[in-house]
């Protein structure tokens, strides 16, 4: 038997929020970043992901030297505290130049923008102390599907991607895949979509994927299937785990607070696949309710931490001569019930 993993947590400096939803506005002061990086640690979490504008606030108003001074200056405020740089990823869906899309956008200006804000971001990485770029493609894909030629999108993708790979050949880059929203339907929902780009890019080596529990249910997928087939082309970068309830808005809901057995399933792939053994974070995108009162709101990111943890144990006590007896018996009716009432903490 190896040794029990670890594991280390990680979580974007968006996941302490405002609380501002599209029929409303703030509920909560903002909290500056240097004050949000104090309260990592304490919460239990190491790793810091990022947008390339959470390193460089009013990045595009900045030079490149500007911008990779305040980079380095993020980078000895998370040395200071003992916090890593997970990732960046360019934020490709704020800019006004992004309004059709990036790398997929109609308009050739606007896809070159696209390229070098990516490209930049790659600097800015480097200059935080990460080789980590992901990928969130939030814009690339249509309202309506007549808008943009969808082939011819799969290839603008496919080309960025090894733009950047060419860039920088350190850097590796993690596509997260999501179905929707902002978009009506995005050309990247699923974990299939982005291994198959990995697999087709000049270094499919430096190309992985990072899975979000949400992204995946909208896809009308299983989280953890999705996981366990990035498991299996050793291509699970990270995760971003959460909840959703149903096909509605991204939620981004404390993990296990829809659907603890599917939590559960999430955690018993992570851990049976040796997940996090090689420094893998387990990275959370969870919102706090909008309702929740006090400034800051961190029990949303403690209580998903906990519920890992604790369903960690309950994959580490499931009796696995059990589980074994029941599939040899083809007795599904049996391991269903052993589940939930293993869950439950009943026998
Ligand atoms: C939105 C995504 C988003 C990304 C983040 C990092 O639905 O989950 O939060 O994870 O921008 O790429
Ligand atoms: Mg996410």
């Amino acid at each position: 038997m190896s040794e029990p993993t670890q594991y280390r947590f990680s979580f974007g400096p968006w996941n302490i929020s405002e609380g501002a939803d599209p029929f409303g506005p703030d509920v909560r002061q903002p909290v500056s970043m240097e004050a949000k990086f104090d309260l990592y640690r304490p919460l239990g979490f190491e790793g810091v992901q990022f947008h390339d504008d959470d390193v460089v606030e009013n990045l595009e108003e900045l030079s490149p030297e500007q911008a990779l001074k305040r980079a380095g200056e993020v980078k000895s405020m998370l040395d200071d505290r003992g916090l890593i740089p997970e990732f960046v990823a360019p934020r490709l869906w704020f800019p006004t130049e992004t309004i059709d899309g990036g790398f997929t956008s109609n308009s050739a200006a606007d896809r070159q923008y696209a390229i070098d804000r990516s490209l930049r971001s790659i600097d800015i990485a480097r200059a935080v102390g990460t080789k980590n770029i992901v990928l969130w493609l939030a814009r690339e894909g249509t309202y309506i599907r007549e808008a943009k030629n969808a082939k011819v999108a799969a290839d603008r993708i496919l080309g960025a991607l090894n733009q950047m790979l060419d860039y920088d050949q350190e850097i590796e880059i993690w596509i997260e895949p999501k179905p929707n929203e902002p978009m009506d339907h995005t050309y990247i929902p699923t974990i299939g979509h982005a291994l198959t780009l990995a697999y087709a890019s000049k270094d499919p080596a430096r190309v992985s994927g990072l899975i979000e529990s949400a992204h995946a249910i909208l896809a009308g997928l299983d989280p953890s299937d999705e996981m366990a087939f990035a498991l299996a082309h050793n291509k699970l970068a990270s995760v971003h785990l959460n909840d959703q309830n149903g096909l509605k808005f991204d939620q981004d809901k404390a993990f296990g607070s829809v659907n603890l057995r599917s939590a559960f399933n999430q955690v018993r792939v992570l851990e049976e696949n040796g997940y996090g053994k090689n420094g893998e974070f387990v990275g959370l995108d969870v919102k706090v309710m909008r309702t929740q009162k006090g400034q800051p709101c961190l029990d949303h990111l403690k209580n998903s931490r906990e519920t890992f943890l604790y369903l960690v144990e309950k994959v580490r006590t499931y009796d696995r001569s059990q589980e074994k007896a029941f599939i040899e018996a083809r007795d599904y009716e049996g391991l269903d019930a052993y589940i939930l009432r293993h869950l439950m903490g009943v026998s």
